[in-house]
């Protein structure tokens, strides 16, 4: 008997101190060239991919885990002052109220019906909750840019992370062996196109941008002439995030619509919303706005790394029954990443 706990808990020593491993190698990665990060090392770059997405996630996985920690020491059993402890966290880490109901109704059921009376089982129902309600709906999380040739639209308000995004996207789908071009559809501000050319050299991708106040439309054009000329793979379009107003702006996009439509109507189509997860409830809000006036695909979610509040995530994906497809959680170049429900559930439960 005494053998085998010995042997157990020798046993779980020995996958602490890999899992530990693992993570230091994932973090020392981080430091490594992204040019180094080669498909041919793929254990390697999924270490360093878990790695990196739980460094951007820590403030996330205080915000939830760690306080369910908190929590948990004050209880020894499951109660309704347990549920309400449960509830707050939740809607803290922007959860959502709607979704945080569903999931507090959902671990009451499974509580009762399993049997379960030690609260420090909830994490584990927790994660299994959060990984069906990033699942359930028939969404697929992966970028829609196959076949070739591929447009990306990136829209979305002013600051949010389109260009940044865009840089890294483009350093990423060219590491993936695409042949990538970027438009500079942001003739709002000279200071846009310079900060477009600068992260495109950066990803090694060609640009195609015309001056500032320039139509952006006609920009567009000009790429998609480019694309086809130069048979990229994926061309990637960048739009003002700030014009004199709303309506402006709106109309802007679908002049730029309107001219792929004409020009490239062959092309795999994706539009993409840049929203900034520290602003938490009000990314939805700009959400349901922008899907008024385009056909939104995916959701682009940055800056996770800079807020506890990586909970919108599933609002996000729940409310707008839009699937968020890339999660930005740093400023470097490989800190984008195709959004995995999984992983990131993982992310912000394991230490
Ligand atoms: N920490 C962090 N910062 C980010 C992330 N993504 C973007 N940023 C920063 O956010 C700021 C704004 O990013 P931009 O890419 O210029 O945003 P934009 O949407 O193009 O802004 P406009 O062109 O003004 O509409 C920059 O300082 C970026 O470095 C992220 O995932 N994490
Ligand atoms: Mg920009």
């Amino acid at each position: 008997m005494f053998k085998k706990i010995l042997k157990k808990s020798k046993q779980e020593n020995e996958d602490k101190r890999i899992s530990e491993e693992a993570l230091d190698m994932g973090n020392k990665l981080d430091e490594v060239d992204l040019e180094a990060t080669t498909e041919n090392s793929n254990d390697e770059a999924k270490v360093g991919f878990l790695g990196r997405l739980k460094k951007g996630l820590s403030k996330t996985r205080n915000g939830i885990s760690g306080k369910i920690n908190d929590v948990l020491k004050n209880y020894r059993k499951i109660d309704e002052d347990f549920f309400e402890e449960l509830e707050e966290i939740l809607i803290t880490a922007d959860i959502g109220v709607n979704t945080t109901m569903k999931i507090i109704e959902d671990l009451e059921d499974k509580v009762k019906e399993r049997n379960i009376t030690d609260p420090n089982q909830i994490k584990v129902l927790l994660q299994e909750e959060l990984n069906e309600i990033l699942t359930e709906v028939e969404t697929d999380n992966s970028l829609n840019i196959e076949p070739s040739p591929a447009i990306i639209l990136v829209v979305g308000v002013n600051g949010v992370g389109k260009t940044t995004s865009i840089g890294k996207l483009s350093a990423k789908l060219k590491r993936n062996g695409k042949k990538v071009l970027i438009a500079a559809g942001d003739t709002f501000r000279a200071a846009a196109i310079e900060q477009l050319e600068e992260w495109s050299n950066r990803a090694g991708v060609d640009i195609i941008s015309h001056q500032e106040g320039a139509d952006p439309a006609a920009v567009i054009f000009d790429g998609i002439q480019a694309a086809k000329a130069r048979r990229s793979d994926v061309l990637i379009c960048d739009t003002a995030g700030r014009l004199h107003n709303k309506k402006n702006l709106m109309n802007e996009l679908n002049k730029i619509f309107r001219v792929v439509e004409r020009e490239y109507p062959d092309a795999t189509k994706e539009i993409l919303l840049v929203v900034d997860a520290t602003t938490g409830q009000n990314a939805i809000t700009q959400a349901k706005v922008f899907k008024e006036a385009c056909d939104i695909t995916g959701i682009v979610l940055t800056k996770l790394d800079g807020t506890a509040k990586g909970g919108v995530v599933l609002a996000v994906q729940a409310e707008l029954d839009v699937p968020v497809k890339l999660v930005g959680v740093g400023e470097k170049i490989d800190d984008l990443q195709e959004f995995n429900p999984e992983n990131f559930v993982k992310a912000i439960f394991e230490e």
